[in-house]
């Protein structure tokens, strides 16, 4: 059976791509998004391929939620005053574009205009 091809946030946990890490565990990496969408933003990502998206890692692991979760909420206390968006896109039709699972943890001043 062919391998997929590794997303670029496999590679990124492989240290094969660099990125700016600002938090990182056996299980879960956190970075800076290569192209920010508000002041803070930050990609919160289980190490784990298995999970293309949210719903897969609920029904998959729902204990690896919860800890993405409480890291976007550690990194929204240090970076962005503990007040933060989190997005998770699911399917390519809203702009998913890496099929590995990752949170957009989205902070800073956004009051001039957010979703909804
Ligand atoms: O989000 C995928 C996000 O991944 C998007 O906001 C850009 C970001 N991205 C893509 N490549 C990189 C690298 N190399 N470093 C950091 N961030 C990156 P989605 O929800 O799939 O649209």
């Amino acid at each position: 059976m062919p391998t997929a091809e590794p997303t670029i946030f496999e590679r990124i946990v492989a240290r094969e791509i660099p990125a700016t890490v600002v938090y990182e565990d056996d299980r879960i990496i956190a970075f800076e998004d290569i192209a920010p969408k508000a002041p803070v933003h930050l990609l919160v990502v289980p190490k784990t391929a298995q999970y293309a998206n949210v719903t897969e890692l609920a029904a998959g692991d729902p204990q690896l939620l919860a800890d993405v979760v409480a890291v976007a909420q550690k990194l929204a206390d240090r970076y962005a005053g503990g007040q933060y968006r989190l997005i998770f896109n699911t399917g390519h039709r809203v702009g998913q574009t890496v099929f590995h699972v990752h949170a957009h943890v989205l902070g800073g001043d956004q009051s001039e205009g957010t979703l909804g």
